[in-house]
């Protein structure tokens, strides 16, 4: 059966990148290294020995990637700031140079009728401030709301979109548990302290923001968001749910929305950890009111009771714990293909925290895309978006206050431990020559935004 689904009049497309997997001139105009630098250029820890330090030159190619932008038609585009191109080692004055950058960014954007949407941290900390403690350190905190502070003064007037953190989720449990990503730590009680100075920096960011921004202005947060399901139905696979459930979603919902962390989770992690860390005023900062959520999306997770796999682990307390692999289609990346996954979070956030409003800050996938001379047939992408387009749809049909969609990612991309290896774009980027070649999901995509709506398959 085919038909049209159309969205609402006002519901915003864009697409999605972050700073240090697109950019590159990681050492021109002041900027000091971030912890990314630091841990992809230590061998072993990223594969191929790939670095970010030529990415695909948008740092140098901006324009054409802004015009490239418009001929897609996109109406928002997701970017992140470089912390350590504002503010080199991650605190004190601003360097003009780096924030300077981000203005003609920013203008050029808007000169080409896109709306800037803006995040202050998509996972590359100042190394200076790594070296103090990094986000161990209750201090990083304050500095990123002192940062906050300072790319609000110079570009609140023109950017209506604001977002303090990336995947807190992410920084906290893959940077200092599993140690997959900067700066590489394997401890378990540090990271639950680093997720709670994560979400720390949130709430004094978005003090910080408030108090810049013009009125009308958004500040949101974005999480990565598991649906996770039970593998087998036993008491065992039940409680392996809520341990992942609540580290992967609750420990992040609840404070940001309903002010405490979840009493099972603390109870679970207590040999770990005492979580002295948190301080009396801290749920207060935490859980003030947010305009938007952003939730990005990818794939469900299954799980049931059994042996994790060796090696570190970014789960706390989930010794009893195995990942069980879903059957059916996968990405490049291995992860299922399944909207499903989808569906069951955004019901479920407008179910369990609502009134929030919702975006979809990020959804794609990566596959070896092959390069034909006339293009690059990625039709499984294509069916990939349609799919999670339809849940989406489907959601907001049903009540969900879902306001918008970025698909991951415009431009192929630095995809952090695995390097150039994964291309999540929906733009190839050839990088011996940072030519940009449209596959067909980029076509696909411009008619999804001018028609407002897909066809179902
Ligand atoms: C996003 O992270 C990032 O924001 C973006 O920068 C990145 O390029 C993009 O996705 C694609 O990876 O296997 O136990 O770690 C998503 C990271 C991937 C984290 C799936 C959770 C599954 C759980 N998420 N992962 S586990």
């Amino acid at each position: 059966m085919t038909g049209r689904l159309t969205f609402p009049p006002d519901f915003v497309w864009g697409a999605a990148t972050a700073a240090y997997q697109i950019e590159g001139s990681t050492t021109v105009d002041g900027r000091g290294p971030s912890i990314w630098d630091t841990f992809a250029h230590t061998p072993g820890r990223v594969l191929g020995g790939d670095t970010g330090d030529v990415a695909a030159e948008h740092y140098r190619q901006f324009r054409s990637d802004v015009a490239l932008m418009a001929e897609l038609g996109l109406p928002a585009y997701r970017f992140s700031v470089s912390w350590p191109r504002v503010q080199p080692g991650g605190r004190g004055p601003a360097n003009q140079a780096g924030l300077d950058h981000y203005e003609r960014l920013v203008d050029e954007l808007l000169g080409h009728g896109i709306t800037p949407v803006l995040t202050l941290y998509h996972w590359d900390l100042p190394q200076e401030l790594e070296d103090l403690g990094g986000w161990g350190a209750r201090d990083t905190a304050s500095r990123f709301a002192e940062y906050s502070r300072l790319v609000a003064e110079r570009l609140g007037d023109r950017v209506p979109m604001w977002t303090t953190l990336n995947e807190p989720w992410c920084a906290a449990f893959l940077g200092y548990a599993s140690g997959e990503h900067a700066p590489g730590h394997t401890d378990p009680a540090l990271a639950l302290r680093a997720a709670h100075h994560l979400l720390l920096a949130h709430g004094l960011g978005v003090e910080a923001l408030r108090a810049e921004l013009p009125a009308g202005a958004q500040v949101s947060v974005t999480l990565n968001l598991s649906a996770v399901m039970p593998g087998a139905t036993s008491p065992e696979a039940t409680d392996a749910v809520r341990r992942i459930d609540g580290l992967a979603n609750r420990l992040f919902l609840d404070p940001l929305f309903r002010g405490h962390y979840p009493a099972d989770v603390q109870r679970d992690t207590s040999a770990l950890s005492d979580w002295s860390f948190v301080e009396d005023r801290d749920l207060a900062v935490i859980s003030q009111p947010l305009d938007v959520l952003g939730i990005n999306y990818y794939a469900p997770t299954l799980v049931d009771a059994g042996e994790p796999k060796e090696g570190p682990s970014p789960w706390p307390a989930c010794e009893h714990v195995r990942f069980v692999d879903q059957p059916g289609p996968t990405t490049a990346m291995g992860w299922a293909i399944d909207a499903q996954g989808l569906r069951a979070v955004v019901h479920r956030l407008h179910e369990e925290y609502a009134p929030i409003p919702l975006m979809i800050t990020e959804n794609g996938a990566a596959f070896d895309d092959q390069l034909a001379p006339d293009g690059v047939r990625d039709h499984e992408r294509i069916s990939y978006l349609r799919d999670h387009l339809t849940v989406v749809h489907q959601a907001i049909e049903s009540g969900v206050d879902l306001r918008g969609y970025f698909v991951w990612s415009l431009l192929d991309n630095f995809e952090w431990a695995y390097g150039y290896s994964k291309r999540f774009g929906i733009v190839h980027v050839d990088y011996p020559t940072q030519r940009r070649v449209w596959k067909d999901s980029a076509y696909w995509y411009r008619q999804v935004i001018t028609t407002n709506g897909i066809d179902t398959a």
